[in-house]
Parts: C-alpha cells; structure tokens; sequence
C-alpha cells in the first residue's frame, strides 16, 4: 500500500491523523521502536515513553530520532494528558495507572498490530494459542516460502509486525500473543486460528474467561476461522455466518487423521495428503500443529503437495521438544519452551511410556494441581527446580517420588543417578524460567550443556 492510501485506512478505522492526532507511544522495546520508525516515515509527530530509566535500545534510538521527545524513568502524567491515542506496547498492561486514566479521559488505546492491519492488502494469516504459535508460524512460513511467495514472518515471533512491511511481502504470518490482541481492535485477517487455550499469563489478566476473550480478538473481522475441533474452548469460539475449516486428531475434521490399512495419514477431508510417519517432529501436539499449518495454508491458497514437502523437512524449533543427546541408552530431552502447564501435559501425553520429569520455576499464578493427573500417570521420578516447586509437590502425593534442586548441573547429576537403561529424561518445566534464568532460552541452554558434560 502506498502511504496516502495507509494514511486514509488510518484515519477511516483508528481515527489517526498526522494534523490531528497525538500519539504517546508507550514502551520503548521492540515494538516501541518499529511503531516510532513507522509513524515517523508516515509523517506523524509522537513522542514515547517508558518506565525504565535507560531502556536497552534508547541509545540506539535517540541517534536516529533527534526532534521525538522521550520520557523515560516512569510514566509521566504530563505526557499522557495531552494524547489523544496510544500505541501501548504488549509488555504493558493495561492496568498501569496512567493508562486507566487516559482511558476514562477519551484517549483510544491501539497497538501495533492495528496500525499493522492498516497499512497492508495482502493476506494475513494470524496466529494465536496458549501453545504452539511459534511452531506453527515457523513451520507455515517455510510451507509458504517454498511454494515460492514472499511471506513476512514475526509478530510475538521476534521481527516486529510493523517491520514486516520493509519486506513487502505477499503473504504475512502474525504470531499474536494475548497482550497484543487484547489491544488490538481493527484486525482483520484473511485466515486466523486460537490453537488451544489452557491456563497462561494468570499473574496479568484477570481469569481464564478474560484470557481467552483476548486471544478470540483474533477472529475479529470476516476472515476465515480455522477451528480446533479437539479443544471444547475453541469450539465454542465459532461464530454463524463466517466461514470455518476445523482440524482434530480425534475426530473427523476437514484436516484430521485417518488409518489407511496399517498406515496412519494427514488428511484433507478424504484425500490423503502423506504418512504421519513422515512427520519428523515428536509428541501428538505436532501432528495438531501441523494439521493447523496445513488448513491455514490452504485457505490462502498454497499448495498441499507442496505444503508436505515442507513439513518433511521441518526441524523443528530449538528447546521444543528438542532431543539433546542419547547417553548410555538414556534420551535426554529439551522442551525449555513449556513455560505452562499445557505445554508440559501435551510433552508427557506424547509419551507411550514413564519418563523422568524435570518441572518448576515461575507458575505466573497457575494452579499446579492441574498437573498432579499427568504426572501420576507418566512419570517416574519428578526432579523439582526453581520459586514455585513447592506448589508442584504438594499436589502429588507419595505414589511419585519428587527430587528437588537448586541448579541445572545439580538436576542432571540427580538424573544421571536416578535413571536406568532405556528412560528418558524431560525438560519440560510447565514454568516460567526468570525467577532462576534470563529466559526459556538461557534455562535450555544450561540443561543441554550439563547433559553434554556427562560425556567428558
Ligand atoms: N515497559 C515499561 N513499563 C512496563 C513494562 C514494560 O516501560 O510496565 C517497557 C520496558 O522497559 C521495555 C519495553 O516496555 O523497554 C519492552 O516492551 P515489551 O515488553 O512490550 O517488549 P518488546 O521489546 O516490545 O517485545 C514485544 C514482545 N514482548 C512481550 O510481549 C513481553 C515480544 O515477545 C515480541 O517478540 C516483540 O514485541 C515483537 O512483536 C516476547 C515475549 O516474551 C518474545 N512474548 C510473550 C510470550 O511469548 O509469552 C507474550
Ligand atoms: P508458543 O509460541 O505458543 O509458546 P511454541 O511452539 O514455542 O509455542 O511451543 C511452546 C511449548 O508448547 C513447547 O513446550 C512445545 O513443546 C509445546 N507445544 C507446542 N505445540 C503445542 C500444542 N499444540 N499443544 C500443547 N503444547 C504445545
């Protein structure tokens, strides 16, 4: 789209224009910084604020916007009182006070993704789901890009929405987390999916009523809705009169499983599109999530004999899932990412045997018990880490015997003691790693490199 034509979605659906309004844009992280650069090229006076004192990136930024005042070191009041929108970043909520007030004064709060869905007429296809978003934005994008378009990939992702329009794509996959689609209101994407929804974020929104109202933003507009049969949530999402693909590994759906003599397959209602076998991803959940890739892809066109070649090769994303080593006829595996309990349930649900799990850290307000079922059926041993182990023990009782930690080289020393020819040893900690680590990545990283010194 070239700018008038932004200019005058901007102004039609977010009331916004460069005489007129006033736009604060609130945080100064990756999202500030792209919406900054977007308004700028459009021609818009801002200015942008954030809490900290000396965000990472404010450097960076001062250097090439000279003439935007930045107020920085808390949320000045003085600045908010006279915008008439804000550009609030995801990491904020919408609980701040600064922001309530300016709510109750008339000022309209937007994000990214509105100004995003302004400025583009390709398709978009929206991501959201307590689980999988990454995996299957990742894995659609490659689908994509190997039927040869030029697809823009992020979101929650990594490149920020907004800086997806340098690529000037023909496609674009959004991964969306609840922050950005509880502030977002003028979406409108060609497909979109909520994959599943299990308790997350409990610490920022209210309850789990309000969590999934955030994801369902998703589905705003008149797109196409691609529904999860499995998950009773989601079903419940479907809305009369729009149009619908569902997909299921349970039960029939337009993209489900089916057993051809011995030989289970991906289908597309009743044509075969490939063995499930070829799939090279573990635990049912991937199978869910290709299935989902799959009906999203469809919908805007790709091609399905294409689409499967691409899933044949798909790798997978480092600390899902991940198979770290194989040592003494023991399979140590990394699934860092599961940072809530539906991540760590669909890891131990994937296993047809007992495994050794490795669980803790942040609950972000979830309740443990949710967990103690599982646990009980699929694990042998539980090796307790991090603020909220406490929570995970006192929900089993003495059917599971639980080791506790302090560390990363503590947890695996015990699990090289406690396991026996054949177990298999899972990272997947149905936590948030910051109250120990800087992130999933860093809690990954520090178990993969102890198992890896078991070697030396
Ligand atoms: N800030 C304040 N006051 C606050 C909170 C934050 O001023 O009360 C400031 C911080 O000081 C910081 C800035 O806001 O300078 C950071 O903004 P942000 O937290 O919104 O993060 P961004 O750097 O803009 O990155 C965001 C997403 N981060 C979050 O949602 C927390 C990134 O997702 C996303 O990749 C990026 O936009 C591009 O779209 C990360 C994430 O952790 C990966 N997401 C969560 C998740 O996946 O679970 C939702
Ligand atoms: P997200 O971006 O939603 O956090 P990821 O693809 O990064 O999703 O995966 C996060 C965690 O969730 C990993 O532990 C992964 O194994 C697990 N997971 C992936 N897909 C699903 C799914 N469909 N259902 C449940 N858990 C899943």
């Amino acid at each position: 789209m070239d700018s008038v034509a932004i200019l005058n979605s901007l102004n039609m659906k977010l009331a916004l224009d460069p005489k007129n309004s006033k736009i604060l844009v609130v945080g100064l992280g990756y999202t500030g910084v792209s919406v900054a650069h977007y308004l700028q090229k459009l021609g818009f006076k801002f200015a942008i604020t954030d809490s900290r004192d000396r965000p990472p990136l404010m450097d960076e930024f001062l250097q090439s916007m000279l003439d935007t005042p930045v107020f920085t070191g808390g949320f000045d009041e003085a600045a908010f009182k006279v915008a008439t929108h804000l550009v609030v970043s995801p990491g904020v909520t919408l609980t701040e006070k600064s922001i309530v007030k300016a709510i109750a004064n008339g000022v309209k709060v937007i994000s990214d993704i509105d100004l995003f869905a302004c400025s583009v007429n390709e398709p978009v296809i929206a991501i959201t789901g307590s689980n999988g978003k990454s995996t299957v934005t990742t894995m659609l994008g490659e689908m994509a890009a190997s039927t040869g378009i030029k697809v823009g990939v992020g979101g929650n992702l990594g490149t920020p929405a907004l800086d997806l329009l340098e690529q000037d794509a023909e496609l674009y996959v959004l991964e969306l987390s609840s922050f950005q689609l509880e502030r977002t209101s003028v979406l409108n994407a060609t497909a979109a999916t909520v994959l599943n929804i299990s308790a997350d974020h409990l610490d920022r929104h209210v309850d789990m009523s309000e969590y999934g109202q955030s994801k369902q933003h998703v589905f705003s507009g008149n797109g196409v809705m691609v529904i999860n049969a499995d998950d009773p949530i989601v079903d419940a999402m479907r809305e009369t009169g729009r149009s619908k693909v569902t997909f299921s590994i349970k039960e029939k759906a337009d993209f489900c499983l089916a057993h051809k003599g011995d030989i289970e397959y991906m289908m597309h209602q009743s044509q075969c599109l490939m063995p499930l076998s070829d799939l090279p991803l573990e635990g049912r959940h991937n199978v869910s999530n290709a299935l989902a890739a799959m009906a999203l892809g469809k919908v805007v066109g790709l091609d399905e004999q294409v689409m499967c070649s691409a899933l044949k090769k798909f790798k997978g994303l480092d600390h899902r899932m991940q198979r770290v080593a194989e040592i003494g006829g023991v399979t140590w595996v990394n699934d860092s990412k599961a940072t809530n309990i539906g991540a760590c349930i669909a890891a131990l649900e994937g296993y047809d045997r007992k495994v050794i799990l490795i669980a803790g850290g942040d609950a972000k307000g979830a309740d443990m018990n949710e967990l103690a079922p599982i646990i009980k059926e699929k694990a042998k041993h539980v090796v307790l880490i991090g603020k909220d182990a406490a929570l995970i023990k006192q929900s089993l009782d003495s059917s599971v015997s639980v080791y506790s930690a302090e560390n990363m080289a503590q947890v695996v020393k015990i699990c090289a003691e406690i396991t026996e020819l054949g177990d298999c040893v899972l990272l997947s900690p149905a936590c948030a790693s910051i109250d120990q680590y800087k992130n999933y990545q860093d809690r990954g990283n520090q178990f993969s490199k102890a198992v890896l010194d078991l070697l030396k």
